[in-house]
C-alpha cells in the first residue's frame, strides 16, 4: 500500500502553505486544496479503519464562501462533525512534506492502534462550486490508494451526506436512522412534516432564497413529497436557484447576505408581512425574514429559530404529561442577541449553554439535554432528543386526546427534523409546521421579544492567528491588552457588548457587537473593528 499512496500522492503535491483544520474543516481557493483533499481522503481511510470499517462521509464545499473557494471536512458515523482529536491529525498529514506523506500516515497508524487489516469505507458528495468534479478526483485517488470502499453520492446538500452517514451505519440496527438514500431523505422529511402538521395550515405562501446553491435543486425535489398549503402543507416559491451560473453563487443572497447586510436579497419580490427564508450555499443554514410595513426589514435568525423551537417543545412536553421527566435546554454561541438569551432563561424558565463558533461545540453540549435545542444566530443548528426522550415519546401512556396529540406531535417532529446537523430543509418544515400551529404570521413571531440592535464586521488584519480568546470566545487573551481597550469602549455604551474573534471559515477576523440603539451599535462595532484592525497590525 506505501507504494499506492507515494505515487498517487505524487500527483497532488503541496504548495507551500501552512494547512488548518478550521471551524468547518479546510477551506480556501479552491486551486490550493487539492493536496489537502487527497490527505484528508487518506484520514478519512484511517479513521474508518480505526473504528472498525464504520462508514465515514466526506462533504466537498466552502457553504457561506465565495464560488472561487471550496472546502473539505468529515464527518463521523454517526453523522456528527470529526471527533476533535483528529482535527489536529488531519492538519498534521495536510502539512506534512510530499516525501513524508506515507511516513506520517504510518506513524498515525501506529499511535492510534489502527488495523492496517480492517476494512474502511467512505461515503462523499459535493456542493455545485465548478471546482468540485476535480477536487473528488483527488479524494478518489486517496480512496484507492488505501484500499478503501466508496460510494459516490454527488450532489447533495452537506446535511443529506450527514444523514446518509447515519443511516448507512445504522442500517438494519434497531437504531436505523432511515433509508440509505436521498429518496429516503425527501420521504422521511415528507412523511413526518405530514403528520406533524396533521389539521393545521400554514398561514400564507413562503418564499425561499437557495443562494443559487445546491439547496435549490434539492428543495424542488423535496417539494415533490411535501403537500401544498391547500393539501395541509404549505406553498412554497424558490427564488435564486441557478446552480449554473457560478457566481452568482452566495452573490447577493443566501443566510449569511441576510444576516450580516441585515436586508433581503435585492432579488427578493416578497410583499409587506410574507415570510421569507434564505438558505446558505450548502443548505445548512436558514435564516427568516420579512418586511414590516412599519418597522422595515425584520430579520428572524437562528436565535428567533432556537426561542421558537424551544416553547413549542417545552409546551408539547408539558401537554404530553412529560415536563418533569425532560430537561429541555438551549445553547448558543457569543453572536446570540442578549434579548434572546433573556428570553429563554427568563421567559421561557430554560437553561441556556454558552460554547464558542462551531456547529461541533454546539452539538455536543446539546446532547446533554433530554432535548438539545442549538442555533447559532447565522441560522445554523438543530434539535437533538436523547434516548430517554425518544423513549418516552413512544411509550407514554396518554391520559387524554389532547396528550395523545401532543405525543404524536413530538414523535413526528423527532422524525421532521434532522438530529445528525443543522439542516436548512429540515429546520424550515419545523419552522413551517410551529407556525402553522401556532396560526402565527412572522410578525407575531417577530413580537415574541424585541432584539438588541447589534453589528457584525470581518476585519482583515495582517495575521488572524495573533487573535485568541478564552472564555466561549468572548474574551481576548491576545494580542495583549486589547481586550482591555476593548473593555473600556463597551463600558461608554447602554447595553454595550462586543467582542473579537478570529474567523475559523475565513482569513479575518469577526467584530460583533450590540447596544440599546441602532447607532449606538453600528458606532461601538465600528470602534471595536478599528482597535482590531490597529492591533492587527494594519493601519485603523
Ligand atoms: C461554518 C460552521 C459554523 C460557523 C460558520 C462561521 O458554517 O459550520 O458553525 O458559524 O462556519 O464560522 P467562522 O466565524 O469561524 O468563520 P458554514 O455554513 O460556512 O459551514
Amino acid at each position: 500500500m506505501d507504494a499506492a499512496i507515494l505515487a498517487a500522492s505524487s500527483k497532488h503535491p503541496k504548495p507551500d502553505r501552512v494547512f488548518q483544520y478550521g471551524t468547518a474543516g479546510f477551506r480556501m481557493k479552491a486551486d490550493l486544496l487539492d493536496s489537502v483533499v487527497f490527505r484528508v481522503g487518506l484520514v478519512a481511510a484511517l479513521r474508518s479503519r480505526k473504528l472498525g470499517g464504520q462508514t465515514i462521509g466526506v462533504m466537498i464545499t466552502a457553504s457561506h464562501n465565495p464560488p472561487e473557494d471550496n472546502g473539505i471536512k468529515l464527518v463521523d458515523p454517526m453523522g456528527e462533525m470529526l471527533e476533535n482529536a483528529w482535527e489536529a491529525y488531519s492538519t498534521e498529514l495536510a502539512n506534512a512534506k510530499n516525501e513524508d506523506v506515507v511516513k506520517v500516515y504510518r506513524v498515525l497508524e501506529e499511535k492510534l492502534k489502527i488495523n492496517k487489516d480492517a476494512p474502511s469505507r467512505v461515503i462523499y458528495a459535493r456542493d455545485t462550486r465548478p471546482s468540485g468534479p476535480k477536487l473528488v478526483q483527488a479524494l478518489i485517488d486517496a480512496l484507492e490508494a488505501t484500499g478503501t470502499e466508496y460510494t459516490d453520492y454527488k450532489l447533495l446538500t452537506t446535511p443529506q451526506l450527514h444523514y446518509l452517514t447515519r443511516c448507512t451505519n445504522t442500517e438494519g440496527t434497531p437504531q436505523s436512522y432511515g433509508e440509505v438514500s436521498e429518496k429516503g431523505y425527501y420521504e422521511k422529511l415528507g412523511e413526518a412534516f405530514k403528520r406533524a402538521m396533521k389539521g393545521k395550515k400554514a398561514v400564507g405562501a413562503l418564499t425561499v432564497d437557495c443562494a443559487n446553491g445546491v439547496g435549490g435543486p434539492k428543495l424542488a425535489e423535496l417539494l415533490k413529497y411535501i403537500p401544498k398549503g391547500s393539501e395541509g402543507g404549505v406553498d412554497i416559491k424558490i427564488i435564486n436557484d441557478d446552480v449554473l451560473k457560478a457566481e452568482v453563487l452566495n452573490h447577493e443572497c443566501g443566510a449569511d447576505f441576510v444576516k450580516t447586510k441585515q436586508r433581503a436579497p435585492p432579488s427578493s419580490k416578497a410583499g409587506n408581512n410574507e415570510r421569507c427564508c434564505s438558505y446558505d450555499g450548502d443548505a445548512d443554514r436558514i435564516i427568516y425574514y420579512f418586511n414590516d410595513p412599519e418597522n422595515g426589514f425584520r430579520l428572524l435568525d437562528g436565535d428567533r429559530i432556537a426561542t421558537l423551537a424551544a416553547s413549542f417543545i417545552g409546551d408539547l412536553a408539558r401537554e404530553a404529561g412529560l415536563a418533569s421527566e425532560l430537561k429541555i435546554g438551549v445553547v448558543q454561541t457569543a453572536y446570540a442577541n442578549g434579548a434572546s438569551t433573556k428570553y429563554v432563561e427568563k421567559t421561557l424558565g430554560l437553561p441556556v449553554v454558552c460554547t464558542p463558533t462551531g456547529v461541533k461545540w454546539l452539538h455536543h453540549a446539546a446532547t446533554k439535554f433530554d432535548v438539545g435545542v442549538y442555533f447559532e444566530a447565522n441560522g445554523h443548528g438543530t434539535v437533538v432528543f436523547s434516548q430517554q426522550a425518544l423513549k418516552a415519546f413512544n411509550t407514554k401512556e396518554p391520559q387524554s386526546p389532547a396528550q395523545a396529540a401532543a405525543l404524536e406531535t413530538l414523535r413526528a417532529l423527532s422524525d421532521l427534523i434532522n438530529q445528525t446537523v443543522g439542516d436548512a430543509l429540515s429546520d424550515m418544515l419545523l419552522v413551517e409546521t410551529i407556525l402553522a400551529h401556532k396560526s402565527w404570521n412572522p410578525k407575531e413571531w417577530d413580537l415574541t421579544y424585541t432584539d438588541l440592535p447589534n453589528r457584525l464586521v470581518r476585519v482583515e488584519v495582517a495575521d488572524r492567528n495573533g487573535f485568541k480568546t478564552t472564555n466561549a470566545e468572548r474574551t481576548l487573551v491576545e494580542p495583549q491588552g486589547t481586550q482591555e481597550q476593548l473593555d473600556v469602549l463597551v463600558s461608554k455604551f447602554k447595553d454595550g457588548r462586543s467582542f473579537a474573534r478570529a474567523s475559523g471559515t475565513e482569513d479575518a477576523v469577526r467584530v460583533y457587537a450590540e447596544a440599546a440603539t441602532r447607532s449606538e451599535a453600528d458606532d461601538l462595532a465600528t470602534k471595536v473593528a478599528a482597535l482590531v484592525k490597529q492591533d492587527g497590525g494594519m493601519a485603523a
